[in-house]
């Protein structure tokens, strides 16, 4: 089984060192040439272009920024679903609308390529460690023959139904994601308002019952002010909008929505989410 891996940002490229460190044998490509040093040093092989990739490869995974990313790889002129890709099997694993996975199922499907949705919930710490979390939309056949290589890449894989069921679930978590992120923020800039520190009220929280891996995992960088992206703001603002576009009634959501917005606009958007205590403390 060849693995065609497209996409070499934060996520893509520790994603595919975990599969090749399993012993995979995967070919990567990504828009911007020269990312790939790290993981030829490990064995992949770099594609000069995509038509090469699919040649090579029996499995196509994506992990690229946003709806517009897959869609250009997919449905450009010289995307994939221009080249052979018949009775191939691709595993989008972006974070994109649901709408737009299950468009592109159906596009895949007529070019004869097997298309599963798989984003996951996690950022660059779990991808290095191989412990995402995996929601699968799909044929539940091709969700098996994926499996393998998605425990390679996570700690649990959800098969939860067909296309767009993946993207929906990621969409989910990460509406938590966001709300807790700023739910945080929001409680150390008013606990420092009357006068409790915010390296006390961090340990507070770590303790109490909404204490989180999540919130201690960001404590030093709270108390640095110091926010390299892990998960950029740019993104779980897109994922906060692809939300908003379910059009479900999510009030607390629609705040924070907006914030994250505000926030990018102002430029924190490469940042890591976390950044949004910064934006609120502006
Ligand atoms: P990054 O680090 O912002 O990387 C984005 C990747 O997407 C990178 O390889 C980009 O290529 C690629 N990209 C972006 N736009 C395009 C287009 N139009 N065509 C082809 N490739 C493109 O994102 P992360 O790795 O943190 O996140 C990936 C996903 O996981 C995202 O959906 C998150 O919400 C969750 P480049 O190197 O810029 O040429």
């Amino acid at each position: 089984m060849i693995i065609g891996w497209i996409g070499l940002g934060n996520m893509g490229i520790p994603m595919a060192s975990n599969l090749l460190a399993a012993g995979y044998d995967v070919r990567v490509w990504n828009r911007t040439p020269g990312k790939a040093a790290s993981l030829v040093a490990l064995g992949a092989k770099v594609t000069a272009t995509l038509s090469e990739l699919v040649a090579q490869s029996d499995v196509l995974f994506t992990m690229v920024s946003d709806d517009d990313a897959v869609k250009a790889i997919y449905t450009d002129s010289d995307g994939l679903l221009s080249l052979p890709v018949q009775g191939k099997l691709a595993v989008d694993m972006s974070t994109i609308s649901p709408d737009t996975s299950r468009f592109l199922s159906e596009q895949a499907k007529q070019a004869g390529l097997r298309f599963l949705d798989a984003p996951v919930s996690g950022s660059v710490g779990p991808a290095k460690e191989g412990k995402l979390v995996i929601m699968v939309g799909g044929e539940q056949a091709d969700y098996e023959v994926a499996k393998p290589m998605l425990d390679k890449l996570g700690k649990a894989a959800f098969y939860l139904g067909p296309n767009g069921a993946g993207t929906s679930a990621k969409l989910a978590i990460n509406l938590l994601l966001g709300i807790t992120v700023q739910g945080v923020s929001e409680t150390l800039l008013f606990a420092r308002s009357l006068g409790i520190g915010t390296e006390q009220m961090l340990d507070i929280i770590s303790e109490s019952a909404v204490g989180t891996p999540l919130i201690r995992g960001k404590a030093a960088s709270i108390l640095a002010d110091d926010y390299p992206a892990a998960f950029a703001l740019k993104h779980m603002a897109k994922d906060l909008r692809l939300a908003h576009e379910a059009g479900v009634s999510t009030p607390l959501a629609e705040s924070v929505n907006a914030t994250y917005r505000h926030a990018l606009e102002s430029g924190l958007g490469e940042l890591d989410l976390m950044a949004i205590l910064r934006h609120l403390d502006g």
